[in-house]
């Protein structure tokens, strides 16, 4: 290749991820009044900068070849940063390892673009092998908090090389470039994952959710989402977990769930996302649901409308990880409107928009899971026998 046709080609690859993260996102025509999903993924693998993934140096590369793949950019944290909306992306590599990087947009809908460098997270004594789903929060102590998932080999099985430990990580930063390595949570319940950091002090302690599990993919007797307290997140541990959210026969949270984002607060509780697993017989399927707990005693579920809130959809149904929505990140602007990042099957992510004044109704007025073919009938009749009247009225 001649120097110019290297140049041209490099332009050329600029050119292209420039049309992709610039194109503007259109909320999609259709919607369930609950949210709107929106056309375009916010971010995928292709949106990942090129001189992540390509040497653009002629002398190292004469082929211009993708040097350092990337596989997907999912599962992200999401907070107001300088008034802009930052996501704490997971983005994997093709080597299959995933790391964090700050992607930003004044709108939160489109034009996210990565900061130049990914986020270079410092390691414990015990280095992490893999380390994902960061959950962002701003905490009244003034800290921005990422607690995410740290997963090492279990050394106690030798001989099995899927065999591993799900721990959960804690860093912290005011500017979200410089990260401060914390130990790793200490509980006393096996394994966690989606633990999520409560933004108030409850009691002058730390609030955790968080997800207790027997193994790495099976929660096993772990009966739920979890909720507890410590003293301090510099040497975070939490002695009693109490379950606050448990998994349910022939529900949607049937095997297991786990905390989304952290809460949102409004004058009638803390709007909490989470999201609920069942097995099928294409395997496990990942959906998101909404509920409301009370405002002084957030581990208090005050009001849990039945079934999902968002469900993989058309195109989000498939990728690595198919039939999965999954989300750590949501933001309320100032205006009462709340941007949901939602992944679709660990490949890409999305945006839906709502309110929280929507997301109150949605909550407090939807039905709860009666738990029975029978119950779920009796509720909607209730309210068929109710709709006729009003299309009664309506024809006369
Ligand atoms: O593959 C679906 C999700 O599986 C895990 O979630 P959970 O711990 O609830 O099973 C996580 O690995 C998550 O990253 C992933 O999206």
């Amino acid at each position: 290749m001649t120097k110019k046709e290297f140049s041209s080609k490099v332009k050329k690859l600029y050119s292209e991820h420039k049309k992709l993260t610039s194109k503007r996102n259109k909320k999609q025509a259709k919607s369930n009044g609950i949210y709107d999903r929106y056309i375009n993924p916010v971010l995928t693998a292709e949106h990942t900068p090129i001189h992540w993934r390509y040497d653009l140096d002629q002398s190292t590369n004469p082929f211009l070849m993708e040097r350092i793949g990337v596989n997907a950019a999912f599962n992200s944290g999401a907070m107001i940063f300088k008034g802009k909306i930052v996501l704490a992306v997971r983005v994997e590599g093709a080597d299959r390892k995933s790391f964090f990087a700050i992607a930003e947009s004044k709108n939160g809908i489109d034009n996210f673009k990565f900061w130049d460098y990914p986020i270079t997270l410092p390691e414990t004594k015990d280095p992490d092998t893999n380390v994902y789903d960061m959950r962002l929060v701003q905490h009244e102590d003034g800290w921005i908090y990422g607690l995410f998932c740290s997963e090492r080999h279990d050394d106690s099985k030798p001989d099995d090389t899927s065999a591993a430990k799900a721990a959960c990580g804690i860093a912290r930063t005011k500017d979200l470039v410089n990260w401060e390595r914390l130990p790793d949570l200490i509980s006393y319940s096996g394994q966690q994952r989606n633990v999520v950091l409560h933004p108030e002090f409850i009691n002058g302690k730390y609030a955790l959710y968080t997800r207790p599990q027997d193994g790495f993919i099976d929660t096993g007797s772990g009966g739920g989402i979890g909720w507890g307290f410590t003293d301090s997140m510099e040497h975070a541990e939490v002695k009693e977990e109490i379950i606050m959210d448990r998994k349910v026969y022939h529900t949607i949270y049937e095997v297991k769930n786990g905390l989304g984002p952290a809460p949102i607060k409004t004058k009638k509780g803390w709007l909490q996302l989470a999201h609920g697993v069942r097995n099928t017989a294409a395997g496990l399927r990942y959906v998101l649901y909404a509920f409301l707990s009370d405002l002084n005693d957030p581990n208090k579920v005050i009001a849990k409308p039945a079934g999902y809130f968002i469900a993989p959809e058309g195109d989000e149904r498939v990728g690595d990880v198919s039939n999965v929505t999954f989300s750590n990140g949501w933001v309320e602007k100032k205006n009462g409107e709340v941007l949901i990042y939602y992944a679709s099957s660990d490949t890409r992510m999305h945006v839906a928009s709502t309110t929280v004044e929507k997301l109150l109704d949605y909550c407090l007025n939807t039905p709860a899971d009666g738990l029975r073919s029978s119950a779920s009938v009796q509720t909607r009749n209730q309210m068929i026998s109710r709709n006729l009247k009003v299309i009664k009225k309506l024809r006369k």
